[in-house]
């Protein structure tokens, strides 16, 4: 396993020194975030940013996102250009030593939140879900806006955006989905690099738009679409574990046991009802999810890929990016390093 923290380049508060300063932290994960989704990035920029982090002694080995263009999900007339420029940046990013990519296919909204800022009993503040609140805003007229979308749109573009997408039904969307990777896997596969889609955040549709990997069928239909290792997971534990219906440690050792696991995003969350949630800090004791059977289910099943602590709260007063503020992912990370080495002992395997 090697731990990775998610960098979001030099407009992030947290800095590269920051990040190597975490105890047993190998590498960052990162992206271009000045190049419009579709469009190629630029050799030059991939090579900056990879010298950046190796400077620092850290790894580039993980991209988080290389975004798939609207018109890719929606099987519009350019789809064929535009997967043909995805796989450009798939060849171009194999060839600066890039080993996973991790991607997603969820129509117009990345991962979703309805609150930025729930105050928690002990001052400290964390991202949450309410669908209730979620049905009452319209995205039309609210702000919606998260760190890691990929990009933002404006009022008349999404109105454009969401009408085309009421043509698009599951099936449809599973189709686009099987357009992409039917090009982009074999390109993948001859580059060294490893695919891994984003599970939906939430793992249910939002505001009437379909949502499809999302369980542990679904994750199934989609990794037979393309059965090869390059066609892969980020297995996200806060997404997935939204839904009390997803047995975590079942799905790890299933899709980990066939060597489908890449990238592991780990994070625990407080389920307080049906399609509600709190991001609670990582410990098992706080939330939802039995982080020890988590990171057990890995090690069983010999997962050597990245891992990184997912979202963190906002603690001891620190401004920064929802979600991505260095001590509480620092203190996640040392937390998931620590059940790592525990788990590794115990199964008589060095660390
Ligand atoms: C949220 C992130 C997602 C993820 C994308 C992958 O915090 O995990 O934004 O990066 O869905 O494309």
């Amino acid at each position: 396993m090697q731990m990775t923290f998610r960098w979001y380049g030099e407009t992030d508060p947290v800095t590269l020194s920051h990040i190597k300063q975490i105890p047993g932290m190998q590498g960052v994960v990162s992206a271009i975030y000045d190049v419009p989704v579709g469009e190629v990035w630029p050799r030059e920029k991939i090579t900056e940013l990879k010298q950046k982090i190796n400077e620092a002694g850290l790894t580039f080995e993980v991209v988080e996102s290389v975004p798939v263009h609207e018109n890719i999900k929606l099987g519009g007339s350019d789809a064929p250009r535009l997967i043909e420029n995805y796989c450009e940046n798939v060849r171009r990013l194999g060839e600066a030593g890039v080993k996973v990519i991790c991607y997603n296919f969820m129509p117009v909204f990345d991962w979703l939140r309805t609150q930025l800022s729930y105050e928690l009993p002990d001052g400290s503040f964390a991202l949450s879900y309410f669908n209730e609140d979620l049905l009452q805003r319209n995205p039309l007229q609210s702000e919606l806006s998260l760190p890691g979308w990929d990009e933002s749109y404006t009022k008349d573009q999404l109105r454009d955006l969401l009408s085309q997408y009421a043509d698009v039904n599951e099936e449809k969307l599973w189709s686009n989905l099987q357009d992409f990777l039917h090009e982009v896997i074999p390109v993948a596969k001859s580059a060294g690099v490893k695919m891994a889609i984003h599970p939906d955040d939430p793992p249910w549709s939002v505001f009437g738009l379909p949502r499809i990997i999302t369980n542990a069928e679904n994750i199934d239909r989609f990794l037979r679409m393309v059965d090869d290792p390059a066609n892969g997971l980020t297995f996200c534990t806060g997404s997935l574990g939204a839904s009390a219906q997803n047995d975590l440690p079942a799905m790890i050792r299933r899709f980990g046991g066939e060597g489908r696991i890449h990238f592991a995003h780990l994070r625990n969350i407080l389920r307080i009802g049906e399609k509600q949630f709190i991001e609670s800090s990582h410990r098992t004791t706080d939330g939802s999810l039995d982080m020890y059977e988590i990171v057990k289910s890995l090690v069983d099943c010999g997962f050597d890929g990245y891992i990184r602590p997912d979202h963190g709260r906002m603690i001891w007063g620190e401004q920064g990016r929802f979600g991505y503020g260095l001590y509480d992912r620092a203190l996640g990370a040392t937390y998931l390093n620590g059940l790592w080495e525990a788990i590794q002992k115990e199964r008589g395997k060095t660390v």
